[in-house]
C-alpha cells in the first residue's frame, strides 16, 4: 500500500556503499522535500554523505523515465516512442520464447549489478525469473570478488572485525581504500579512536581525500601492495615483533611465511614499491609494536591482475601480531558473510530447468556479445549501465550496436545503455517500494517501505519480474508471492546463525536489528579453513594452481619501481580510474548538481610526465591506448608517483567528445575470484591541437 502522508519517514540508502545509511525523508505535498540522516541508526547516527542530502534532485528528476518505450531510431541515438505495459510484456515475452526456442534459453543473457542494494530488487523475482528461464546464469565480480576470494584463502569466511569497535584501535590503516569518499562512517569511528590518541596511516596510489586527511600517506606504484605487506613481515619476523605464542595456537604455515618472508629485505621491498626504506621500517614497527592494530582494506588495491594476492597477503598480517585476540583489532574487507539469507527460498534454483546452464562473467560483457558460438541474443539489463561502468567499453557498445541482439533495460534514465536498448521499461526508485537492506560493513538489517508515489507508470523490479513470469506462464506460486512473504522466507536461513532472532515484524517495528554476533565469539577456534586455523600458507589456494604462501607478482600491464616502460613502450604511464566523491559509480553523473560539484572528467597527471608532454593545467588531452581513446582536461599535480596517472569517477558520454574511462580499461580477470582488473591499465596522453583547446582553464579538485 502506498503512503500517501505527509510527513516524515524512515528510509533506507539504497546504494551500493559499504554505510548503508539510515535515512529521514520529509514529505511535503506528496513531495519529497529533504533528506537527512536518520539519528536513530546505531552507526550511521544521523549524519549522511552530500551526494545522498541531494539525492531528491535525482529521485525527482525530470528526465527520470515515465513509460515503456520501444526504440524507432538505430541502436544508439535514443529514438524511442511510448508503448503500453501490455505492448511492452507482450512483447518481451514473444521475443524471449523465440529466441529461446531458436538459439537455446541460454542466449538470454541478465545483466545486472547492485544499482539498488535491496534484496527483492537484485536477488528476488529476477533471480527466479531467469531460473525458470533458463538464462544464462551472470558471475557477479565487476566489484570485490578478487579481494574477497584472497581474503577467503586465509579467514575461510568472507567477514572481518565489527566496524564499530575500530573505535578501540590505537592505530588504523587504511589501505587502497578512499574512505573519506566512500565509507565515511569508518572515518567517523575512525576520528573516535583519533581523539583517544589513534594515529591513521593511508596506504595508496593517490594522494586522495583520505590521505590528505590521514596522519601519514604512505605512496606506492599500483599493484605492489603483497610486495609491501611482505616487506612488513619481513620486519616483524626479523625484529621479533610477532606473537609467538598466536602463531603456533591459531595459525598454519607459520614457519614457511617465515621463510617466504625473508625474500623481501626491505631494499627490495622499497624498488618494487616506490616506498622509501625508512617509511618501511617505520610503518612496520609501528605496526608491530600498536597495542590495538586495525586494517581497513579497500576495493582499489584488488581491482588488478594481482588483486586477491594483495588482499590475501594484508590479510595475514593481524595474524603475526596477534590482532585478532583484541576488540577492535584485525582487519575488514568486506563483512557480506554475516548477512547471507536463505538464497533458496529468495531464488528458487528449483525452478531452473537447465541445472547446468553456463555462467557468463560479467566483466567479460564485451566477449559475450561477440561469441558466434552459442551466441547472446537477448540482453536484459537493470540496476546496472555496463556501457558506462563495464571494461573494454568501445566492444561493449559495438556489441550493443548488433542489429539481431534483442535488448531490454529497466533503468530510472536513459542511461548510455538505455540507448542501446529495444524496449526501456521506466523503474521505481527504491523509497518507492518495499525492500530489505543490509550492509556489507556493519551489522544492521534495514527495512524499507514506500514512502513516495512512484511516477507515471514505473514499475519496480519485484512487479517486472512478477509480471513477467506470469506472462511467461511459469510457476503460479513463486510469481504471486508479496514482497512481505518474501522477505519472510529469505530471513527465515537456519544455516546463517548470524540471522537469529532477525524477523519482518521486528525490522517493520524497530527499523533497524542488529545482527545476532553470538556465533562469532571464539571464531579462532572455529575458523572454516582446511585447517580450521588462519592460512598463512593456503592449501586452497595450492589446490588452485596458485602460491599458497603471499608473493608478489607484477602487473600484466603495468609499471612498479622495477619494471620500468622501455623508451619505445607506446603506453607508459600507469592508469587508474577510481571512483568520485560525488557519483556513486555512474549513478548521478547525468544530475547538473552532481556534474559541477565534480566540474568535469579530468586527468590528473604529475609534473613530470606533464611537463614531458608539454601539458599544461587544463589542457585538453588524448588519453589513449590499443583499446581506444578519450578526451579529459588535464590537472597537473603531483599526486601520484611519477608514471601514474589518475581520472576519478565514471562519467557518461558527454557534448564534448569520448570521456567514458572504461574505452581504456582491460577485460582480463584477476588472479582470484574473476574479478576485474579495471587498474591494472597503461596509457598514453597527448596534448590535443591548439584549434581543440577550451576557453577556459579548469581547477583541480
Ligand atoms: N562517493 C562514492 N562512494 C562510493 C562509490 C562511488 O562511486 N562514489 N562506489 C562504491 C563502490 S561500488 C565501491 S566498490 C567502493 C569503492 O571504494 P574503495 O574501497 O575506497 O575503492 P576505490 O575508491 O575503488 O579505490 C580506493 C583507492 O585505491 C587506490 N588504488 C588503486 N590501485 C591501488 C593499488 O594498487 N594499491 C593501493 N594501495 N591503492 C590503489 C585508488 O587510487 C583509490 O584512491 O566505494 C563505494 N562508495
Ligand atoms: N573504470 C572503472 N570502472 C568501474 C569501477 C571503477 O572504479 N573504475 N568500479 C566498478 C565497481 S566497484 C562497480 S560496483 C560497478 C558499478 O556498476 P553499476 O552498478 O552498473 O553502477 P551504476 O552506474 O551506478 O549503475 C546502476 C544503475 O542502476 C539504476 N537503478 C537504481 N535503482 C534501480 C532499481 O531499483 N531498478 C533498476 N532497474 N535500476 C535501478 C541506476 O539508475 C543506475 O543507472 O562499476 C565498476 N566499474
Ligand atoms: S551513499 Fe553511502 S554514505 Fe551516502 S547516504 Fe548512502 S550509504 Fe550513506
Ligand atoms: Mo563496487
Amino acid at each position: 500500500m502506498k503512503n500517501i502522508q505527509d510527513g516524515v519517514f524512515p528510509a533506507v540508502c539504497p546504494l551500493d556503499c559499504p554505510d548503508t545509511c539510515g535515512l529521514l525523508l520529509h514529505k511535503k505535498d506528496g513531495k519529497l522535500v529533504k533528506i537527512e540522516g536518520n539519528p536513530e541508526h546505531p552507526v550511521t547516527k544521523g549524519a549522511i554523505c552530500n551526494k545522498v542530502r541531494h539525492a531528491g534532485e535525482w529521485t525527482q528528476h525530470p528526465d527520470r523515465l515515465t513509460q515503456p518505450l520501444k526504440r524507432v531510431g538505430p541502436k544508439g541515438e535514443g529514438a524511442f516512442v511510448p508503448i503500453s505495459w501490455d505492448e511492452a510484456i507482450a512483447e518481451i515475452a514473444r521475443k524471449l520464447r523465440s529466441v529461446s526456442e531458436e538459439f537455446g534459453s541460454e542466449s538470454i543473457l541478465p545483466y545486472n549489478f547492485y544499482g539498488n542494494m535491496g534484496f527483492l530488487s537484485v536477488e528476488g523475482m529476477n533471480r527466479r525469473f531467469f531460473n525458470a528461464l533458463g538464462a544464462s546464469r551472470l558471475e557477479l565480480t565487476i566489484c570485490a570478488s578478487a579481494g574477497n576470494e584472497g581474503w577467503k584463502h586465509t579467514m575461510g569466511f568472507k567477514g572481518g572485525l565489527n566496524p564499530e569497535d575500530t573505535v578501540n584501535a590505537d592505530l588504523i590503516i587504511i589501505w587502497g581504500a578512499n574512505i573519506v569518499s566512500t565509507n565515511m562512517h569508518q572515518v567517523v569511528l575512525a576520528e573516535q579512536a583519533r581523539k583517544r590518541g589513534a594515529k591513521v596511516i593511508v596506504i595508496d596510489v593517490h594522494r586522495n581525500r583520505t590521505a590528505q586527511w590521514g596522519d601519514w600517506f604512505i605512496q606506492l606504484h599500483p599493484g605492489t601492495d603483497s610486495a609491501l605487506a611482505l616487506g612488513i613481515m619481513h620486519i616483524l619476523f626479523r625484529d621479533k615483533l610477532v606473537d609467538e605464542d598466536f602463531l603456533v595456537r591459531y595459525t598454519f604455515g607459520h614457519e614457511e611465511l617465515r621463510q617466504q618472508a625473508q625474500m623481501y629485505p626491505p631494499q627490495t621491498v622499497s624498488d618494487i614499491t616506490g616506498v622509501p626504506v625508512d617509511d618501511l621500517e617505520q610503518l612496520a614497527r609501528m605496526y608491530g609494536e600498536a597495542n590495538v592494530s586495525y586494517i581497513r582494506i579497500g576495493n582499489g588495491l584488488q581491482h588488478h591482475d594481482n588483486g586477491g594476492m594483495n588482499v590475501r597477503s594484508i590479510s595475514c598480517l593481524p595474524a603475526l601480531t596477534g590482532q585478532w585476540l583484541k576488540k577492535g583489532g584485525g582487519a575488514l574487507k568486506y563483512n557480506g558473510a554475516y548477512n547471507a539469507l536463505n538464497a533458496r527460498a529468495l531464488e528458487r534454483p528449483k525452478l531452473r530447468p537447465n541445472p547446468r546452464a553456463r555462467s557468463i562473467n560479467m566483466n567479460r560483457l564485451a566477449q559475450a556479445l561477440e561469441m558466434t558460438e552459442q551466441p547472446v541474443k537477448a540482453l536484459f539489463v537493470f540496476c546496472s549501465n555496463p556501457v558506462v561502468v563495464a571494461p573494454e567499453a568501445d566492444r561493449v557498445r559495438a556489441g550493443m550496436q548488433r542489429e539481431d541482439l534483442f535488448t531490454v533495460v529497466h533503468e530510472l534514465f536513459m542511461t548510455d545503455t538505455a540507448k542501446y536498448a529495444d524496449i526501456v521499461l521506466p523503474s521505481t526508485a527504491s523509497f518507492e517500494n518495499t525492500d530489505l537492506y543490509a550492509s556489507y560493513w556493519h551489522h544492521y538489517m534495514q527495512l524499507q517501505e514506500p514512502v513516495l508515489e512512484a511516477p507515471g507508470e514505473c514499475k519496480s523490479n519485484f512487479e517486472l519480474f512478477s509480471l513477467l513470469g506470469r506472462a511467461m506462464g511459469f510457476d503460479e506460486e513463486a510469481f504471486s508471492q508479496s514482497e512481505d512473504e518474501m522477505i519472510r522466507e529469505a530471513l527465515d536461513n537456519p544455516a546463517n546463525p548470524y540471522l537469529n532472532g532477525v524477523t519482518l515484524e521486528r525490522l517493520q517495528a524497530e527499523r533497524h536489528v542488529k545482527l545476532d554476533l553470538t556465533a562469532r565469539e571464539n571464531f579462532l577456534d572455529k575458523l572454516p579453513t582446511p585447517s580450521g586455523k588462519i592460512e598463512l600458507y593456503s592449501s586452497t589456494l595450492k589446490a588452485e594452481g596458485l602460491s599458497p604462501l603471499p608473493v608478489y607478482e607484477p602487473l600484466k600491464e603495468g609499471y612498479d619501481g622495477v619494471r620500468r616502460p622501455r623508451a619505445d613502450d607506446p603506453y607508459p604511464l600507469n592508469f587508474i580510474s577510481p571512483p568520485n566523491h560525488n557519483f556513486l559509480n555512474g549513478t548521478f553523473a547525468n544530475v547538473e548538481k552532481h556534474q559541477r560539484m565534480e566540474k568535469g572528467p579530468m586527468l590528473q597527471i604529475h609534473p613530470l610526465d606533464a611537463e614531458a608532454r608539454s601539458i599544461r593545467d587544463g589542457d585538453r588531452v588524448k588519453v589513449y591506448n590499443a583499446r581506444g581513446e578519450i578526451v579529459l582536461k588535464a590537472v597537473v599535480t603531483d599526486k601520484m608517483l611519477p608514471g601514474t596517472a589518475i581520472s576519478q569517477g565514471l562519467w557518461w558520454e558527454g557534448e564534448d567528445g569520448p570521456q567514458r574511462v572504461n574505452v581504456l580499461t582491460p577485460d582480463r580477470l584477476s588472479d582470484m575470484g574473476r574479478g576485474a582488473t579495471f587498474f591494472s591499465t597503461t596509457i598514453q596522453v597527448e596534448k590535443l591541437k591548439l584549434e581543440e583547446q577550451p576557453e577556459t582553464v579548469v581547477q583541480e579538485s
